[in-house]
């Protein structure tokens, strides 16, 4: 395919309802759309790079640049259309990840279009819906909590995350436990924990949680690799499964039971992939996780979801669990208690409306060979 033009735009669209982790609250997600024509066939990518270096090193204006700078120009004077010749091509350059995967995601777009296939057909994906779940933030009190908790479950929502950080972990698990006693229920603490206060992670053994995500810090695979022996809870990493590579040292190290992959993180379905296969192949089993993606980025999540080795429960939600005025037509919505379905259409099978992105557009960049 010859590539007419790519569009970056960064957008900045308000929560519903506020989101607070461990790295502080907030109200709106700023992140870039990539929009790339080519053939007359338009693909669509999700740039997870958030406006602050807290969950990944990474922000909107480094990816930016990177795409502006190195990426975009590396499709042009390649002449790459094809999503795993530029994962291979781009790999000469370090880090960036969440930078590449955008791009890599509208080039997969674009090719399953061109093909006329979902991208989970593209993917070799074995599911027609997956199982959702809500993520849900750290609230003003514990009664607020819970009473958050019993919205998406009169929703229809059968998994609950809960956000944890020192002084709002045991007490919090303890109020949803007693509120909710067979909830599936799951905590992530975004690294706000060192070996040091692994006793506060240790008290949540008896809360029959389904998993605890990323207590340690990103690169700290050793110590969650102590901590892991120490209790029957599996241990599930996000922040520090970046590639291949460092999945399968967490394996071999024994440093978590369970994988979050988002493709985001990864640098892109190639890698994504990777690792789903390596994670299959040691018996390991994968959810996929999410950034608070808008409607484009969360319908590439679904078809991602849908590999075989996708067996528990994501963060996948309903666009309205997010955002007012999603990008997409139609929105995602749960198809039955704690499900959604896979989009059927081509590509990523959802229609971005120009018109809500426009009006969500603080910045727009347009690009040609
Ligand atoms: O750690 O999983 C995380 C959102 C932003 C950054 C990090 C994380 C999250 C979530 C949201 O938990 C999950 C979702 O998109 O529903
Ligand atoms: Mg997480």
């Amino acid at each position: 395919m010859k590539i007419d033009r790519v569009e970056l735009s960064l957008l900045r669209l308000p929560y519903v309802h506020f989101f607070e982790t461990s790295f502080g609250r907030a109200y709106d997600r700023t992140f870039t759309l990539i929009r790339i024509d080519a053939d007359g066939i338009v693909g669509w990518g999700e740039g997870v790079a958030e406006e602050l270096p807290l969950y990944s090193s990474e922000t909107t204006e480094t990816s930016w640049h990177i795409l502006r700078d190195f990426l975009i120009p590396l499709l042009f004077e390649r002449k790459i259309s094809d999503p795993a010749a530029f994962h291979e091509a781009a790999s000469v350059y370090r880090g960036n990840r969440m930078a590449k995967a955008g791009l890599e995601l509208a080039l997969w777009d674009l090719k399953a279009k061109a093909a006329g296939v979902p991208l989970s057909k593209l993917y070799g994906g074995t599911r027609t819906e997956v199982e959702a779940g809500v993520s849900c933030g750290i609230e003003d009190s514990l009664p607020d909590l819970v009473h958050q908790i019993g919205t998406y479950l009169d929703q229809g929502y059968r998994r609950i995350k809960i956000k944890i950080k020192p002084g709002w972990d045991v007490a919090a698990c303890a109020a949803v436990r007693d509120r909710y006693p067979k909830i599936v229920l799951q905590v992530d603490a975004n690294g706000a924990y060192t070996i040091s206060d692994a006793d506060a992670i240790r008290a949540l053994d008896d809360f029959r949680l389904l998993l605890i995500e990323q207590p340690f810090a990103p690169y700290d695979l050793w110590d969650h690799a102590k901590l892991q022996k120490t209790m029957k809870t599996p241990l599930c990493l996000d922040e520090s499964i970046l590639s291949r590579e460092t999945a399968r040292a967490a394996l071999e190290m024994g440093s978590c039971r369970i994988i979050n992959i988002k493709v985001g993180r990864v640098g892109g379905m190639v890698e994504a992939a990777a690792i789903h296969d390596l994670c299959r192949d040691a018996g390991v089993p994968v959810w996929c996780g999410g950034m608070l993606e808008s409607g484009i980025g969360r319908a590439h999540n679904l078809h991602i979801a849908s590999l075989p080795n996708f067996l528990l429960p994501h963060d996948l939600s309903a666009s309205r669990r997010y955002y007012q005025e999603d990008i997409i037509d139609p929105f995602i919505e749960l198809s039955g208690p704690g499900m959604i379905q896979v989009p059927v259409g081509p590509g990523i099978g959802v229609n971005p409306v120009e018109a809500r992105i426009a009006k969500a557009t603080v910045r727009r960049e347009e690009f040609r060979p």
